[in-house]
């Protein structure tokens, strides 16, 4: 099996190329990923030399170059994690979202219908269902909740969601899509919500909170995410929706606690500050399709997972020190500068 991993080189799309190289030994991967800030190839070191990997920088956006890869590569799947990830920079500047999100799955899915695939699989979010009520908690998201977004992130991954579709049952195109909740784990860029208050705590910097803190995320183990998609792609039925999500609703300011209690570092470092603008109040996935159809439960439980993020963050500081010294620096001013 040849199977192209678009945005490889960022978190989850890093740690499934890991997760696929174990697992399935004889299966080749190439990584196709622009490298974008969010992306980095110093993550993928590890098997840059591996004989059934290839790295390809290119944009998913560029339809010669994808058409090129897919001449030379002859895919059997395609697994597209490329995006743009972060809603709040989506809020700032919606147009690359635009580009990336919504064209760049076109393009994706064009190759695949001109080269021929066995699978296309779309890696979308719990977002692409507004969000939930605090005080309902018998509310959950299944695959039949309307879609109904915030953010011009959430909205772009709606639309490409809703393009796949159209592909299957316009061009019969054999697709999958899988809608995730908030992952975390190893290589989460700083700038979202676990990684960025694990490197402030440890830089004794404030820990800014949106709001009262009191939204709620429903949050699972970035491999837990690796495993569902593995499955979905091998035994997922053609044109269907998977939700993918473990039961662990927490309150931000909560994991904020408890980031600060692993570091042993005081709560006084928790500075609340403006909102995000549209910020959706809780995310909750009901995952009883992918357990009934396909066996997937997740395996790593929120306490152990957590510490096995901090002790990563804690081994690799080269890793994150070097993406916050940057260009970061410049991101971090703008967006928490006079918050
Ligand atoms: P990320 O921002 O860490 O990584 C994105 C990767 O895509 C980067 O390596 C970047 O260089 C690459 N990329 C961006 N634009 C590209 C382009 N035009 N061409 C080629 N490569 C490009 O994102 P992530 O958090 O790993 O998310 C991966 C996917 O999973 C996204 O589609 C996201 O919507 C979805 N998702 C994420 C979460 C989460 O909690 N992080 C949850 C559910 C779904
Ligand atoms: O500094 C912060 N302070 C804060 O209170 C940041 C960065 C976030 N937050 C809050 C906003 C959210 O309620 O924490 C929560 C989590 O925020 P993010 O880490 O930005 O994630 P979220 O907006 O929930 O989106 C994530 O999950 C779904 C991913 O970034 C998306 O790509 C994915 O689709």
């Amino acid at each position: 099996m040849n199977i192209i991993v678009t945005g490889g080189a960022g978190f989850i799309g890093s740690n499934f190329v890991f997760y696929m190289l174990k697992k399935h030994p004889d299966d080749r991967i190439v990584c196709l990923d622009c490298l974008t800030y969010a992306g980095n190839l110093s993550t993928l070191e590890p098997v840059m030399g591996h004989p059934n990997f290839r790295f390809v920088k290119d944009d998913i956006t560029d339809r010669e170059a994808v058409y090129r890869l897919f001449e030379e590569e002859k895919p059997d799947m395609v697994v597209n994690f490329a995006a743009e990830s972060h809603v709040d920079r989506s809020i700032e500047d919606p147009e690359v979202f635009l580009r990336t999100n919504i064209l760049g799955t076109a393009v994706l899915m064009d190759a695949c219908r001109k080269y021929g695939i066995t699978r296309y699989h779309q890696v979308s979010t719990d977002e692409v269902y507004g969000d939930l009520p605090l005080d309902r908690p018998d509310l959950f998201f299944t695959e039949e909740t309307p879609i109904h977004t915030s953010s011009p992130y959430s909205s772009s991954k709606a639309s490409a969601d809703l393009l796949v579709l159209a592909y299957y049952r316009t061009y019969g195109l054999p697709v999958t899509i899988s809608r995730c909740s908030n992952n975390y784990g190893p290589y989460h860029f700083p700038e979202k919500l676990i990684p960025l208050m694990i490197a402030n705590a440890l830089n004794d910097k404030p820990l800014p909170v949106y709001g009262k803190g009191e939204n709620v995320r429903d949050w699972l183990y970035v491999e837990d995410h690796c495993k569902a998609i593995d499955l979905i792609i091998h035994e997922g039925r053609v044109g269907e929706v998977y939700n993918i999500g473990g039961h662990n609703e927490m309150t931000n300011i909560d994991i904020v606690k408890i980031i600060c209690k692993e570091l042993g570092k005081p709560e006084s470092l928790i500075t609340y500050v403006a909102d995000r603008k549209g910020h959706d109040m809780r995310y909750a996935i009901d995952p009883t399709k992918i357990h009934n159809e396909l066996g997937w439960l997740p395996e790593t439980k929120f306490a152990d997972g957590i510490k096995k993020t901090i002790q990563w963050y804690l081994e690799h500081k080269d890793w994150w020190e070097t993406i916050i010294s940057g260009e970061y620096q410049n991101y971090y001013e703008k967006m928490y500068g006079n918050r």
